[in-house]
């Protein structure tokens, strides 16, 4: 299930989850061995799902193929929501093409397929090497495998491919100039085709359009003015159906109208002050990793608007998209990021121009799947990277450049740990600060001078205008776990660190959230250096019992929401 809602309702979209044929291949000989023309009689597994949780394959890293065979007829598009890492697929042992990156969607078309039974074979490969995203080194764990699910949509007549919607509110934001951008395909022998676009059953524009076999079109459209708009809010998150159609296809969407800005070093949601409530989550299910049923997001949903958040960060890669339209639905706002991660990356790593490259590709597919979603509030560049170098400002400057030219109502930010030796302040919209005192460093009760060692580096660095928002900070607790002392990795210890600097932050001028790390403990592959190998700064154990810091946070959040309530009133 790819989203909440069906995106097509004249076209056939067949899902192609469930059992495939599956081999490992550590040698890595199947090409040789011609898998890409059929596995023959080997075992099967049930898609989507990580290959980590096969018997035997825990810590598998390397090749596997899978292999499934359907019945089409027709013109194809191929939709792959996530495959972990990199991928290969051949169509009856056809090679369709290659996909770098776990955590974005990616297509291939295929016209004129015969009708009969079809074979699809997928070469998937977890591996890491020099030029990785993420690197090696990373603080969740090495999964592997198709993650997502992969459909196969019938294309004919005139088809959309591709719809973006972008919109200027009017000062008083009552009404919206509307411009959208859409891509077509002529699936079928050319003919008349009226091309249409409705929202919330309204039409707003529509052409006569005609497309020769194969050819592809894109219609940017003008302004088209809208009035009465209701917006999309945290209290009230007004969507809007959006209907690309052809008279044959077509290509449903949700949008909403909000506006996002800077002023007095705050950021103003629809004119109105917003300050951020949020917890850092993984996409980390305790039996099946990283492929989460939707039941179990929206459990963790209910978890996160219990404790008061009105925000979270997609720590640390672009999540599922039934995961966003689940955001844009509650109306929590959303960071969105894709794995350039931390101490995994060296600093040659950071000024090689295939990883930044690859880091660009990354943003453009962030940005080209996910643009629609009102839920995002800002576009992540990177984590913890080394920000006092040439490398880290080159980098920046590229994605930050990219992104504001995408930013569709958004802001740009990014995660540091050196922010006191940061060099690339000027490439963010809001700083974003990951800091562990009273874990990694000193006692928590030095979060108190913190706000005050940090304003002067702010100011020195010309960022007097730029608000803060606390990206990380937290501290381990095994769940169960008291002492009669304050000590680390107890329950006690987590929640009166965690009381104490979300309170330090709340009082700071120039701050306007925080990110607790994190709202769930995770499987890390940084095995050695943690509990029962998982990252267990969770406020919330990995079955999602609640911790003694639950209640803590929850206290502070929800008293915040009412006094954040109370002002707006
Ligand atoms: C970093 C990193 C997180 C996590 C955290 C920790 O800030 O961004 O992914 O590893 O440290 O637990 O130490």
């Amino acid at each position: 299930m790819r989203r909440l809602f069906d995106e097509h309702t004249k076209r056939k979209v067949t899902y192609l989850d469930g059992s495939w044929k599956f081999i490992a291949d550590p040698e890595n000989i199947g090409e040789a061995n011609n898998y890409q023309c059929g596995l023959g009689d080997v075992k099967t597994v049930i898609v989507p799902s990580v290959w980590n949780t096969y018997l035997g394959m825990a810590s598998y890293e390397g090749v596997c193929w899978y292999e499934k065979e359907f019945y089409f007829e027709g013109t194809a598009r191929f939709m792959f929501e996530a495959v972990m890492t990199e991928c290969d697929v051949w169509l009856d042992g056809e090679y369709l093409g290659n996909h770098y990156g776990g955590f974005c969607q990616f297509e291939f078309i295929v016209p004129d397929i015969k009708a009969g039974i079809h074979k699809l074979v997928l070469k998937v490969d977890n591996s890491f090497d020099e030029i990785s995203i993420p690197q090696k080194v990373v603080d969740w764990y090495h999964y592997g495998g198709i993650t997502r699910s992969i459909s196969v949509e019938k294309l004919t007549g005139l088809t959309v491919l591709y719809g973006k919607f972008d919109y200027n509110l009017s000062k008083d934001r009552k009404s919206a100039d509307v411009f959208f951008t859409a891509e077509l395909y002529g699936a079928d022998k050319k003919k008349d085709n009226t091309f249409r676009v409705k929202l919330n059953d309204q039409v707003i524009y529509s052409e006569t359009i005609s497309l020769r076999k194969g050819a592809y079109h894109t219609v940017v459209s003008d302004k088209i003015r809208i009035d009465d708009i209701k917006l999309w809010d945290v209290e009230n998150p007004n969507l809007y159906n959006i209907v690309f159609e052809t008279d044959g296809d077509d290509l449903h969407d949700r949008v909403g109208f909000r506006s996002v800005e800077i002023k007095d070093c705050a950021v103003f949601l629809n004119g109105r002050r917003v300050d951020f409530r949020g917890v850092n989550r993984h996409e980390d299910n305790a039996s099946l990793g990283m492929c989460v049923p939707a039941k179990s997001m929206v459990r963790d949903l209910d978890i996160i608007e219990d404790l008061g958040c009105n925000a979270i960060r997609g720590s640390h890669y672009t999540n599922a998209k039934i995961f966003l339209d689940m955001l844009d639905e509650r109306g929590i706002m959303f960071w969105s990021e894709i794995p350039i991660w931390g101490c995994g990356f060296s600093t040659p790593t950071l000024g090689d121009k295939r990883v930044v490259e690859r880091g660009l590709d990354m943003h453009k597919e962030m940005v080209r799947y996910y643009y629609n979603h009102p839920s995002i509030i800002f576009w992540g560049m990177h984590n913890e990277i080394n920000v006092e170098s040439a490398e880290a400002y080159e980098m920046s400057k590229l994605y930050y450049n990219f992104l504001k030219e995408h930013a569709n109502n958004r802001l740009v930010t990014y995660a540091t740990h050196k922010y006191m030796a940061d060099t690339c302040f000027e490439f963010c919209d809001v700083i974003g600060i990951n800091a562990y005192y009273g874990w990694y460093n000193y006692h928590y009760d030095k979060w108190e001078d913190f706000p005050e060692e940090f304003n002067k580096k702010r100011i020195e660095s010309g960022c007097e205008n730029k608000p803060v928002i606390m990206s990380e900070f937290g501290c381990a607790a095994a769940y169960g776990h008291h002492t009669f002392k304050n000590t680390h990795w107890t329950e006690e210890y987590q929640a009166n660190l965690l009381s104490k600097a979300i309170d330090v932050f709340r009082r700071c001028p120039y701050m306007i959230g925080t990110f607790i790390w994190q709202f769930c403990d995770s499987r890390s592959d940084m095995v050695n250096a943690k509990y029962k190998s998982f990252n267990n700064k969770g406020i919330i154990d990995r079955h999602r019992n609640p911790k003694m810091a639950y209640f803590a946070v929850k206290e502070l959040y929800q008293k915040y929401k009412k006094e954040d309530k109370e002002i707006q009133e």
